[in-house]
C-alpha cells in the first residue's frame, strides 16, 4: 500500500444460510482486493433483524480497511462481493446472504444519489455501533466531530 491511503470501515451482515462463512468469504474477498487492505476485523455479533423484523437473526461485524480506492470504485466492490455471492434483493432491509455497507471513509462527508458517507443510519444501528467502536473508539464521525465511542456511550449505554 503506498502512502496515500484512506481508513474506511465497513459494516457487513449476513441471515441467510451459513453465516458466519459468508462473513469470512466476504473479508477474504475484501482482502483480495487490490488496493484494500483489511487492518481490523469486530467480533461477530448475533443480533435481532432492525426495521423489518419477520426474518432470521444477523450475523454482524464491521472491518477496517486501507485503502487506495476511491469512495465510488470502494462501492462498485462492495456490490460486486454481493453479486458474486448471490445476493438476490427480494425485501428491501429483508434476508440477505451478504450485505456490505460503507460506514465511514476517511473525514469525508458526502450526500450524493448513489453514496451516502457517513451511511446515513449508522448511528441509530447498535448492530453498527458496537462492533465499530470495538475496533475504531477513537474514529471521528465527521459530522459531529465526535468520536463513535462518544457516540456509542451516548446513545447505548
Ligand atoms: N440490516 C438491515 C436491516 N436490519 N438488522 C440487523 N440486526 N442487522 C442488519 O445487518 C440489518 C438489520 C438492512 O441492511
Ligand atoms: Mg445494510
Ligand atoms: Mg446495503
Amino acid at each position: 500500500m503506498n502512502g496515500d491511503f484512506v481508513v474506511a470501515y465497513i459494516a457487513l451482515g449476513s441471515n441467510l444460510g451459513d453465516r458466519k462463512a459468508q462473513l469470512d468469504l466476504a473479508i477474504d474477498l475484501l482482502k483480495q482486493t487490490e488496493g484494500i487492505e483489511v487492518s481490523a476485523v469486530s467480533s461477530y455479533l448475533n443480533t435481532a433483524p432492525v426495521g423489518y423484523i419477520d426474518q432470521p437473526d444477523f450475523l454482524n461485524a464491521v472491518v477496517e480497511l486501507q485503502t487506495t480506492l476511491s469512495p465510488y470504485e470502494l462501492l462498485g466492490h462492495c456490490n460486486g462481493i454481493e453479486q458474486k455471492m448471490k445476493r438476490k434483493r427480494l425485501v428491501h432491509w429483508g434476508p440477505r446472504t451478504i450485505d456490505l455497507d460503507i460506514l465511514l471513509y476517511g473525514n469525508l462527508v458526502l450526500h450524493e444519489e448513489k453514496l451516502t458517507i457517513p451511511h446515513p443510519r449508522m448511528l441509530e444501528r447498535e448492530f453498527v455501533m458496537q462492533p465499530l467502536s470495538e475496533i475504531a473508539p477513537a474514529a471521528l464521525y465527521p459530522p459531529k466531530n465526535q468520536t463513535i465511542s462518544e457516540l456509542y456511550q451516548e446513545i447505548f449505554c
